[in-house]
């Protein structure tokens, strides 16, 4: 059979739009099908968008995130239902609406699943995949499959872990992949990166260290070897083991991504997220010491953030020199905590799904009104990414850091001109 997997486009300007990094999940689905003898192809929107019209498959499969369902249930109307299966993040938390366009939805992971189902073997319309106990046991995706795509150009995603065993409220990864934490092997990971020919890699687990004793030893074993720059996302926590932060060095870590999500020590309670902003700091300046820099993530507009938590957060990621900043706006996606709570009080005023991309607020603060929530992240951000600063750091000789905040500035000015158009922020 001839499947076709698609990733549509994100909404709008990110602050990841330049990165063109694609999901895994459809990489996996694609080298399995591949694998079982079936001719695969995938699109990722940001990266080649085909001509839908010429496009022809016995099988259309589409990969959603929340942001991305509007597109997604776009691109799906322009087939024969029969022929559209969907899955991905957003479908697993709302497979009904997902069945509205397609003939089957897959609920959770989809690998043990996805060949019975798109042989028409399991005919369920939604059928609930199984979370993978042995992550060894999955083929390494093979990115071939994606049209277009040059890994070598781009940061290429690795996953070496699923699950999570916190629960932080406005997060959805424990509601598709569950609590329990599962991870790869440290010989299975080698194997993959042996086989990787390409730029910079992502580390796209959730919390890349969080089995110490695998950590250890993979970073022991990727020290030895030359494995280009990289990134992953980990929890403050990791900072307090100086082994493994010296071992990150040496197997060439370039930039940690860390969730800090606030500076107002309430909203950090509030969201359940099990650190201190005295574990931030230190954090930060652990890394710092071993030359790896930091990408700080941030969400604001808890029941307990003003206008000015914004600029204290400004302020704290410039007094702490976190090299570059994400501020999302709180989003409260389907199947999370937050989502059931301002729901059931009526303070989710829309439901266009392509607005759910942290850049929009679409629920009511307690603290603010959604537009001065909306217009001081975008003021805050663009004082961080201003043309002055990136300049600064040029002079400092910072090169990279000036390159990514010449970067974040474009972005954001392009994220600012889409917000001016938008009907619903100059009605509020
Ligand atoms: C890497 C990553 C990114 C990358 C690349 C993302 C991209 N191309 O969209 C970057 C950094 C750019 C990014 C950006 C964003 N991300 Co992101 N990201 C991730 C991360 C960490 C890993 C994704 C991944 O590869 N997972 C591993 C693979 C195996 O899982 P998967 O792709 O979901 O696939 C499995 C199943 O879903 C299913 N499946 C998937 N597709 C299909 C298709 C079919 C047909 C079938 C049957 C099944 C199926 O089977 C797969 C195999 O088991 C996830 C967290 C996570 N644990 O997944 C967050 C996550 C997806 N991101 C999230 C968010 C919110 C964002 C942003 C809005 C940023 C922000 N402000 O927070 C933007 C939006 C980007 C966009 N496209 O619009 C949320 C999504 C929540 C939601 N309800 O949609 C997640 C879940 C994190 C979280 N904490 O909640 N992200
Ligand atoms: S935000 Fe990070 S630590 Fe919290 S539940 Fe989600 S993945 Fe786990």
């Amino acid at each position: 059979m001839k499947i076709v997997l698609i990733e549509p486009a994100a909404s709008e300007a990110n602050v990841y739009s330049k990165l063109h990094m694609p999901l895994l999940g459809p990489v996996y689905l694609g080298t399995i099908l591949k694998n079982a003898g079936h001719q695969v192809e995938i699109y990722n929107e940001d990266i080649y968008r085909p001509d839908y019209s010429k496009l022809n498959a016995d099988i259309i499969g589409i990969s959603v995130l929340t942001s991305t369902a509007k597109r997604g249930y776009d691109i799906a109307r322009r087939f024969p239902k029969e022929k559209v299966i969907i899955g991905g993040v957003h479908a697993s938390l709302l497979p009904e609406e997902a069945l509205e366009f397609s003939r089957q939805v897959v609920v959770g992971e989809a690998e043990e699943v996805i060949v019975p189902v798109v042989e028409g073997i399991i005919t369920d319309p939604i059928v609930h995949g199984k979370a993978i106990k042995n992550l060894d046991s999955l083929p390494y995706p093979d990115f071939s499959l994606i049209k277009g795509y040059k890994p070598s150009f781009s940061l290429t995603p690795i996953s070496t872990s699923r699950g999570c065993p916190f629960d932080c409220t406005f997060c959805s990864v424990t509601k598709v992949f569950g609590k329990e934490f599962r991870f790869r092997s440290a010989e299975s990971v080698m194997q993959e990166l042996a086989l990787r020919n390409s730029g910079p890699l992502f580390f796209c687990d959730d919390n890349f260290t969080a089995n110490r004793q695998r950590a250890h030893k993979l970073l022991k074993l990727m020290s030895q070897k030359r494995i280009p720059s990289w990134s992953c996302q980990v929890r403050c926590d990791a900072a307090r083991d100086e082994e493994l932060l010296d071992l990150m060095s040496k197997a060439g870590c370039d930039v940690v991504c860390i969730g800090f999500e606030s500076v107002n020590a309430k909203t950090l309670r509030s969201y359940k997220k099990g650190q201190t902003i005295d574990d931030m700091v230190k954090a930060i300046e652990s890394f710092h010491k071993k030359k790896i820099k930091i990408h700080g993530m941030f969400v604001l507009g808890g029941e307990d953030d003003d206008e000015m938590t914004v600029w204290d957060t400004l302020k704290f990621a410039i007094k702490q020199k976190i090299d570059t900043l994400q501020m999302s706006v709180l989003t409260p996606f389907p199947g999370t905590r937050i989502h059931d709570d301002y729901k059931s009080q009526k303070r989710i005023f829309t439901y266009d799904w392509a607005l759910y991309d942290g850049q929009h607020v679409i629920f009511e603060p307690k603290m603010l009104s959604p537009k001065d929530l909306q217009l001081t992240v975008a003021k805050a951000y663009a004082k961080f990414y201003s043309l002055r600063n990136s300049f600064v750091l040029f002079l400092k000789m910072h090169f990279r850091n000036a390159v990514f905040r010449f970067m974040g500035y474009k972005i954001v000015r392009q994220w600012i001109q889409q917000n001016h158009k938008m009907q619903w922020l100059a009605q509020t």
